[in-house]
């Protein structure tokens, strides 16, 4: 690669990826596909930590120990997951403090799906049936995208969504078993949790500024009308097992296409919440920021022990 122009380079990086290869860090990459990386996974990590929030809500008031626990883990596998595509990013070349520095001044965005508020215990299961049932749909996608470390970390994360999305599928179930008042409370949850799960998946295809170069690179394999559809075609089903009604009155099958049809996505309400004025944006981003600032002793402290422990090698 030595004597080829910057031209050059990026049509053999582009061969690369048609031939189906796997970009590594140590390998050329042009610049932009760095920063469209940087930009998506920063992004997703920041998800995952804030996404602690609007469950971690519920842990003090489960219903029953064994609900507790199970919230509790799940939480704590976000927080994993966040730490687990921080570290991929940093494989392209920045660091953890920018990374974060750049959330915390609100540069970079996270999902627009953890600014709306968990009113009841029931929306505990509409986020692990929902918004992980559509993470899982999204990040089996990119399980297969063109950048190794991507890709690896969402094998293993997608194997816990599963688990996360069934649990809070049997939540709801379980809900929609008693009485007429937890009916009414799984009901009122879907109604509120479905929409912004649709937009989880980003605008329509032909809004998405971003999409086309991505998938020409293999970063994205799908487009983001066509995981929306996806997500929808397997949840609809799951919805009408346990007596869920989907809060789409122009919800129905094609049968000439095998797939849902349904109604028009508010992204009004979408870029609204994008740009910041969400019902629970300021509230995030204020327990995040307070966070970071009480989370400084511990920083310190972990940087304290590590050079105290490289010092100890040296002398050895
Ligand atoms: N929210 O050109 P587009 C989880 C932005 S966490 C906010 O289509 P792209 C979980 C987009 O960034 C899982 N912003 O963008 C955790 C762009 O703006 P910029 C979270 C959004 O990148 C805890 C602009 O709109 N998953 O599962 O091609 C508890 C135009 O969009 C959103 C990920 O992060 C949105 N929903 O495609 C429970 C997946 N959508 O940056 C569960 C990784 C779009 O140009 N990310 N925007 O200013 C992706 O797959 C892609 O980045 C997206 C967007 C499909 C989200």
């Amino acid at each position: 690669m030595k004597n080829l122009t910057e031209q050059e380079r990026e049509k053999k990086f582009q061969e690369r990826i048609d031939r189906g290869e796997i970009i590594e860090p140590k390998d050329w990459m042009p610049e932009r596909y760095r920063s469209q990386l940087i930009r998506m996974m920063s992004q997703h990590a920041h998800s995952e930590i804030v996404g602690m929030l609007p469950e971690g809500n519920w842990i003090t008031r489960a219903p029953s120990l064994k609900r507790k626990a199970v919230l509790l883990a799940k939480v704590q596998d976000e927080g994993g997951h966040g730490l687990y595509i921080y570290s991929g990013t940093e494989t392209l070349n920045i660091s953890r403090e920018e990374l974060v520095g750049e959330f915390l001044s609100g540069k970079a965005k996270y999902s627009s799906i953890f600014n709306y508020p968990t009113l009841t215990w029931a929306d505990i299961g509409a986020i692990g049936w929902l918004v992980d049932g559509a993470a899982i749909v999204n990040q089996t996608a990119l399980a297969k995208c063109s950048y190794g470390p991507y890709a690896r970390a969402m094998v293993r994360i997608c194997k816990e969504e599963n688990f996360h999305h069934k649990q809070g599928y049997e939540i709801l179930a379980t809900l929609m078993k008693g009485t007429e008042g937890q009916k009414a409370m799984a009901q009122d949850a879907v109604n509120r949790w479905w929409w912004p799960s649709l937009m989880m998946f980003g605008p329509s295809d032909k809004d998405s500024p971003n999409s086309a170069e991505l998938m020409r690179w293999k970063v994205k394999r799908f487009s983001n009308d066509d995981l929306r559809q996806r997500f929808i075609d397997r949840t609809v089903p799951q919805a009408d097992n346990i007596g869920i009604k989907i809060p789409d009155p122009m919800l129905k099958f094609n049968e000439t296409t095998s797939h849902y049809e349904y109604g028009p996505i508010n992204w009004e309400e979408f870029y609204n919440v994008i740009k910041g004025n969400g019902i629970c944006n300021r509230e995030r981003m204020k327990a995040r920021r307070a966070a970071h600032t009480d989370g400084r002793w511990v920083r310190e402290a972990a940087e304290a022990y590590a050079k105290k422990q490289t010092a100890k090698g040296i002398e050895a």
